[in-house]
C-alpha cells in the first residue's frame, strides 16, 4: 500500500475558501459551477437540490482548495438560510441579463447580507451575456450595484466562455483572502492596542507576523 503520509499537505500552506453559489431558480450557478468545476458546458444541470463540491486550484500561484455551495432555491421568493452565509466565506451572487426579476433577487439578497451585518466578500455576476438580444438588465444597472455593494462585478456567459467563468471564481477567492488577512490584522491591532501605545508603533514597523516581545 502506497505511503501517503509524505505527500500530505502541511495544512498551513493550503487556504480553504468556501463560496456559496446564490440566485433566482434558473439563471445559471449550477453552469456556472461546473464551467468553473470541469471547464464543461452540459446544458443540463439538476434542480433537485443544493450541490456541494470541493476544487484545488492554483490562485496566484497559491494552492486554494475550494468548497463550493450550488444554491438550489425552489422558488423565486426563497432565499438562502442564514445558515449558508455563516458557512460561507464568499457569496457570489448570481442573475441572468434577460430576466428583470433575478437581478431583483441579488439585490435583495445584497441587502439582507448588509443589514445582517455579514461582512462577507461578494462578488456579482450577471450570465447569460450572450443572450444579448434579450436583455433586460443593463450592464450599468449591474455595475452600480456592485458599486453599492462594494464588490467585483463581471457579465459572463456560462454557456461560452471557460476562462472569465473561472477568473469570477478567483476573484472573489482573492477578496475572500484580503479579508481574511485584515481581520488577522485588525485582531493583532486590538490586542497590541489595549497595552501601550508605542507598542502600535511596533505593530505599524512589523509585519503581520510579528508579536509584542513582553
Ligand atoms: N444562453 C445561456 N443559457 C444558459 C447560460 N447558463 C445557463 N444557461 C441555461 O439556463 C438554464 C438554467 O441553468 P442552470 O445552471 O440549471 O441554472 P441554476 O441557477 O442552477 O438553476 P436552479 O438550480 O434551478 O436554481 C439551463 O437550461 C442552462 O442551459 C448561459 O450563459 N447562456
Ligand atoms: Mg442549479
Amino acid at each position: 500500500m502506497m505511503n501517503t503520509k509524505g505527500i500530505r499537505r502541511k495544512k498551513s500552506s493550503l487556504s480553504e475558501v468556501k463560496v456559496a453559489v446564490v440566485g433566482a431558480p434558473g439563471v445559471g450557478k449550477s453552469a456556472l459551477a461546473v464551467r468553473f468545476l470541469t471547464r464543461r458546458y452540459i446544458g443540463e444541470y439538476d434542480h433537485q437540490s443544493d450541490n456541494r463540491y470541493k476544487h484545488e486550484v492554483l490562485v496566484d500561484n497559491e494552492p486554494v482548495l475550494y468548497e463550493i455551495l450550488d444554491t438550489c432555491p425552489k422558488a423565486e421568493d426563497e432565499y438562502p438560510s442564514s445558515e449558508i452565509f455563516n458557512w460561507a466565506d464568499g457569496v457570489l451572487l448570481v442573475y441572468s441579463i434577460t430576466d428583470r426579476r433575478t437581478f431583483g433577487y441579488v439585490k435583495r439578497v445584497a441587502a439582507m447580507l448588509a443589514a445582517g451585518d455579514y461582512d462577507l466578500p461578494l462578488y456579482i455576476v450577471a450570465n447569460k451575456n450572450d443572450m444579448v438580444h434579450l436583455r433586460q438588465v443593463s450592464t450599468e444597472e449591474g455595475a452600480i450595484l456592485a458599486r453599492d455593494a462594494d464588490c467585483g462585478f463581471a457579465e459572463v456567459t456560462a454557456a461560452e466562455q471557460v476562462l472569465p467563468v473561472a477568473a469570477v471564481f478567483h476573484e472573489l477567492c482573492k477578496a475572500v483572502l484580503a479579508a481574511r488577512r485584515k481581520s488577522k490584522h485588525s485582531l493583532l491591532e486590538r490586542m497590541l492596542g489595549t497595552r501601550s501605545s508605542n507598542l502600535k508603533l511596533y505593530a505599524r514597523g512589523k509585519s503581520d507576523s510579528a508579536l509584542p516581545k513582553d
